[in-house]
């Protein structure tokens, strides 16, 4: 039986063009400055971001720690949001390694508005922890995939800005907002004053995150990578791979979206499910399956069986995420195993009658 793995748009796997670069790419020692090819990719993912500079990373938590890391203090606080990746799935990495406070702030949809973010800003004084740093997510992951508006964010990092706080974007999934928006990402990212994002999600690379900001900036990070293990060899061959997921893979996003809507509009029906598909903007689809009876692991039990994977979010709720793996017949598909799983009746304990 065929799987439908629909846990991330991490798990794609490298294509036939992108293995072939790999076998083919021109390597040299990174520690050195010496790839070619991670020099290129590094120049490419500056030039699409109009910034000075940018530093090939092994992983976006890597990427986002390095950001934190590079623009605060210990004792000092970073606001971020309640869903967000950086304060809850890697690792508190915050805490433990940049040693900073995380504050978390409630974004609708997971998104902040300077409104929301002013009354956790710290007054400056000197025996208080001072702000330092505000963490954006774009698109909002745990939120399901949400998406910043590009107005939003400019007022966020204006008002920051005068503050004298600093502005970051976890950006893993930003060629989606950048899709959603049909903005370019150098117009929605500018003000920002670093970004982070993803090669390995829906741009279809097997590994790897881009860090772009001031050339500055960047010579900042490169040590701070390589205290935290970062600093690869004949890292070539993977910005081989990352050199097409940048070329080919916002190109198919739309692709992407079309498909979380037709899975969106598909679970919706299914009474066992809660779900408003009108929110799904971009690749995640995230659903309740409390009217099922069903907790989220037992859901999740049942539909593995059957072929199809996907993760949980909380007790009740779950995420399904599309990517360049699955078609549209694999998510119709999908989409009939879950109803047809939850048209069986359950009891309360998560058993079929
Ligand atoms: N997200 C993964 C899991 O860790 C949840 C996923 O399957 O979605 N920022 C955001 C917004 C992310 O979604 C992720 C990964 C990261 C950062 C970290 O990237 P990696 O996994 O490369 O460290």
């Amino acid at each position: 039986m065929p799987t439908i793995d629909l846990r991330s748009d991490t798990v794609t796997r490298p294509s036939p063009a992108m293995r072939r670069a790999m076998a083919e790419a021109e390597v040299g020692d990174d520690v050195f400055l010496e790839d070619p090819t991670l020099n290129l990719l590094q120049e490419r993912a500056a030039a699409l971001f109009g910034r000075e500079a940018a530093l090939f990373v092994p992983s976006g938590s890597m990427g986002n720690l390095t950001c934190v890391m590079a623009q605060t203090r210990p004792g000092q606080e970073v606001i971020c949001e309640t869903n967000g990746h950086i304060y809850n799935y890697e690792m508190g990495a915050l805490a433990a390694l940049a040693g900073v406070l995380p504050r978390v702030v409630n974004g609708e949809d997971g998104v902040l508005t300077w409104n929301a973010i002013v009354p956790a800003i710290r007054q400056k004084v000197y025996y208080r922890p001072q702000t330092s740093l505000i963490c954006l997510e774009n698109t909002v992951n745990m939120a399901g995939g949400s998406v910043y508006r590009t107005s939003i964010v400019e007022e966020i990092c204006d008002r920051a800005h005068e503050q004298g706080i600093h502005v970051h974007l976890d950006g893993a999934r930003v060629f989606n907002a950048a899709t959603y928006l049909n903005e370019h990402v150098s117009a929605m990212t500018g003000k920002f004053d670093s970004v982070q994002f993803c090669l390995s999600k829906g741009l279809g690379a097997p590994v790897g995150s881009m860090i772009v900001g001031s050339r500055d900036f960047i010579e900042r990070c490169r040590p701070i990578r390589k205290m935290l293990g970062g600093g690869m060899r004949q890292a070539g061959v993977l910005a081989a791979a990352g050199l097409v997921a940048l070329e080919e893979g916002p190109k198919r996003l739309q692709v992407d979206h079309d498909n979380a809507q037709v899975l969106a509009r598909e679970l919706a029906r299914s009474p066992g499910i809660a779900l408003d598909p009108s929110k799904v903007q971009t690749n995640i689809v995230i659903f309740s399956v409390k009217p099922s009876g069903l907790s989220s692991a037992d859901f999740l039990a049942q539909i593995a069986v059957r072929g199809v994977l996907a993760v949980p979010v909380d007790a009740d709720r779950v995420r399904m995420v599309t990517h360049l793996d699955v078609s549209r017949s694999d998510i119709q598909k999908a989409a009939e195993i879950v109803k047809a799983t939850l048209t069986v009746p359950h009891d309360t304990n998560g058993k079929t009658n």
